[in-house]
């Protein structure tokens, strides 16, 4: 009997370390039902077994004898059965100890203001999230390269994780969670304590093999706006710049023009501090800049922004600003596509008047869709400014 019970200790303690460190293949709700299935079956025919015949299976549990035996059929079966239930147990356990689920392919919110997070894979429901805010935009995206992909949310008002960008694993489990507002840096900005996420885009900006989020977060009382650049890292999000915009921003691009695994940031949004230092502008005025991946920060312009203790903040780092006149019309769509055909992507901005303007990674208009195609009269003004 000692026999058996030290080959049973050293078996459940090798599977239980093996199980544990293996890289095994993902799991499905169907294997951990099929290991369930196995398991009660086999326990039901032992059970079955012991019952009708009690005094075979008592030999199991007896020390061998050293003579011959006749070992009848059902002596087999019934170890089988044992051993059958035991490895289902064992690998029931493993499964519900790593609660692996099918990867999601799809996400959906729902509730009155758009704050719960529901997750489905190939239709079928997984699980579902209430967050503290309304969800502007989520999305799916293997952060960690597991094959897996998690869900990331960015929140905005009612709620009191507004301005919040949240991480979910593929089962459901809260990764990481960052507030994306900050004090501001314009002098003159009323004590506001809410942002709102309005954009966000997941991609690697210098093609370091690391993901990057890229978060347009606009505050909430007051005009105040920002670029936050995060790295993931070991299961966290850890921020690597901001620049800040004197007005809010809407929507980002992340593309790779010219195809050198350096990302190119497109952002589109308004500047209320430009009418300052250039009246004719006659108000606030739209805007689209571009970043190179590796180099997003400081502040854009006028750059009336400061810091916390007084020095001015540094000038941004956008590869090119442009603004839009007159400040009645607005970028409608962007369009990638190589116009000049010399093998580098361009920009194709499409404006609320119907105008369109081709624009190439070094910030030069090569082409302009005047005339019959275009119903207004815009135009596209490069802003230059320097550190110097
Ligand atoms: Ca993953
Ligand atoms: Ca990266
Ligand atoms: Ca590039
Ligand atoms: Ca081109």
């Amino acid at each position: 009997m000692r026999t058996y019970f030290i080959v049973f200790l050293g078996f459940t303690l090798v599977s239980v370390v093996l199980l544990r460190n293996l890289e095994l293949p993902p799991i499905t709700v169907q294997d951990e039902k099929l290991f369930n299935t196995v398991a009660s079956l086999s326990a039901i025919l032992f059970a079955f077994l012991s019952a009708a015949y009690p005094n075979y299976i008592a030999r199991l549990f007896e020390p061998p004898k050293r003579e011959n035996q006749f070992t009848p059929k059902i002596i087999t079966v019934a170890v089988i059965c044992l051993f059958l239930a035991y490895i289902s147990i064992i690998g029931g356990s493993y499964l519900s100890y790593v609660t692996v689920l099918l990867p999601i392919t799809d996400i959906q919110f729902e509730g009155n203001n758009q704050d719960i997070l529901v997750a489905y894979t190939d239709n079928s429901f997984l699980w579902r999230r209430p967050l503290n805010g309304k969800i502007t935009k989520a999305i799916l995206n293997d952060l960690d390269g597991d094959n897996y992909p998690e869900v990331i949310a960015g929140l905005a008002d009612p709620g009191d994780d507004t301005g919040y960008l949240v991480i979910y694993s593929t089962t459901g489990q809260a990764v990481d969670k960052i507030n994306t507002w900050q004090e501001t840096i314009y002098p003159e900005g009323e004590e506001s304590y809410y942002a709102k996420v309005v954009d966000f885009q997941v991609g690697d900006l210098e093609g370091d093999g690391k993901k990057d989020i890229i978060i347009l977060s606009n505050d909430i009382y007051w005009f105040a706006s920002r670029i936050l650049v995060y790295e993931f890292r070991d299961g966290k999000l850890i921020m690597k710049s901001v620049y800040w915009h004197p007005g809010y921003l809407y929507k980002t691009y992340l593309l790779d023009l010219n195809k050198d695994n350096t990302q190119e940031l497109l952002v589109t949004g308004v500047n209320n501090d430009l009418k300052t230092i250039v009246p004719e502008l006659g108000g606030n005025i739209r805007t689209v800049m571009m970043f190179e991946g590796d180099r997003i920060g400081g502040q854009a312009p006028p750059g009336f922004g400061i810091n916390s203790n007084g020095e001015e903040y540094p000038l941004g780092t956008q590869s090119w600003y442009f603004i839009i006149q007159p400040k009645e019309v607005a970028d409608s769509k962007v369009i990638i596509e190589d116009i000049d055909k010399n093998g580098i992507d361009d920009i194709h901005l499409g404006l609320s008047d119907s105008c369109s303007f081709y624009i190439n990674i070094n910030g030069e208009i090569i082409q302009e869709a005047m005339g019959t195609v275009c119903k207004g009269n815009s135009s596209l003004d490069a802003i230059i400014f320097s550190n110097e």
